[in-house]
């Protein structure tokens, strides 16, 4: 049997779901992106690009290099082709402007370059998250394209998927008809589809959550990971294991491939924040693949992709992955 690979996939989904053609356009240089940051990402030690930048982006945390590099990658590839209006990305502080030099388009591309860049020095799985949006009408207005722009609930989000950067490079990709997996053949220099209509199974015993934080979080998270903690034992009845990788990329892949559940609560360490992950560009495009593969999202209270954004890098609580699990800690909120 042939091999489908990205361009063929979106090919065909051009004809059967009329895909506009500068979407699909859109997602191929996304993905050519990634296997550019891939091959960066690979080089490590040899290639001069671990370690840190000696700078700080716009919520205060150390750019690594690789940061960098994956911004940069993901803006030139992106810049000339005519498919945006405008991207957004966790290493800078504003919308960045096409260069008047190019053709504008309909879409707005929000990033974030290199997710769980923490771990890139020693060798751990990182990745790349992006979210799809329209960009509103401006009404013919010239000039440059503001924030309120991008501020739009993630049900908006038209594609959404990330790149893993690890034993193998994989891009999992949702145009809102469920999530296909690809799989980078780095002989052929193409990702092959190898992961049709993803699922993450409703029940599961795996979660996922950084237990250092614990003195800092809420009732409602101390109680629910006390029932986990207490096992078959306990009011729930079955042993859970746990898994902490600290890339969101490699924690919700592993949902993806066999279900759990990933938390990241508010917690009391920064009151003023809700939560560390940032809506626009983690919790809303990890939400979309998550309930197009039959799970769940929520921030505790409610639906994540329901929320109405205020700024670019809001943070938010997530709680994600099998139904079952996400329905019972969000209860444990609302009671
Ligand atoms: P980053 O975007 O600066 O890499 O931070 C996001 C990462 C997520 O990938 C991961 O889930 C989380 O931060 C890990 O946080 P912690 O260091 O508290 O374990
Ligand atoms: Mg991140």
């Amino acid at each position: 049997m042939s091999r489908v690979t990205l361009s063929r996939y979106l090919i065909e989904q051009t004809r059967s779901h009329n895909t506009p053609a500068d979407l699909r356009f859109l997602i191929e240089v996304v993905a050519r992106a990634c296997k550019e940051i891939s091959h960066a990402v690979s080089k490590g030690a040899l290639g001069g690009v671990l370690g840190s930048m000696g700078t700080e982006n716009v919520q205060g945390e150390v750019q690594k290099k690789l940061d960098v590099i994956s911004n940069e990658i993901l803006l030139e590839a992106n810049e000339w082709g005519g498919h945006l209006a405008g991207m957004a990305s966790e290493e800078m502080d504003n919308a960045y402007q096409i260069p008047g030099k190019y053709p504008k388009g309909a879409y707005l591309l929000v990033f974030d370059p290199l997710d769980g860049s923490s771990n890139i020095d020693v060798n751990v799985s990182v990745g790349t998250i992006f979210s799809v949006l329209r960009c509103p009408d401006r009404n013919g207005a010239e000039g440059d394209l503001g924030e309120e722009a991008f501020l739009q609930p993630g049900t908006e989000q038209v594609a959404a998927g990330y790149a893993i950067y690890g034993p193998q490079t994989m891009l999992m990709l949702t145009l809102g008809d469920g999530v296909m997996g690809f799989t980078l053949d780095r002989e052929m220099g193409s990702f092959v589809l190898t992961h049709d209509n993803i699922r993450v199974p409703e029940s599961t015993a795996e979660f996922a959550i950084n237990m250092s934080n614990q003195r800092h979080w809420e009732a409602p998270v101390q109680r629910y990971v006390s029932e986990l903690l207490a096992g078959k034992e306990g009011p729930l009845g079955k042993n859970y294991n746990m898994r902490w990788i600290a890339s969101m990329v490699a924690d919700v892949h592993r949902i993806l491939t066999r279900g759990g559940l990933f938390m990241y609560p508010r917690d009391a360490r920064e009151p003023e924040k809700p939560g560390k992950l940032r809506l626009m560009y983690e919790a809303n495009p990890m939400s979309m693949l998550i309930e197009q593969a039959g799970g769940a999202a929520t921030n505790g209270s409610q639906r994540i992709l329901d929320i109405q954004p205020t700024s670019l890098h809001q943070r938010v609580a997530v709680f994600l992955g099998s139904k079952e699990e996400v329905e019972r800690v969000t209860a444990y909120h609302q009671n």
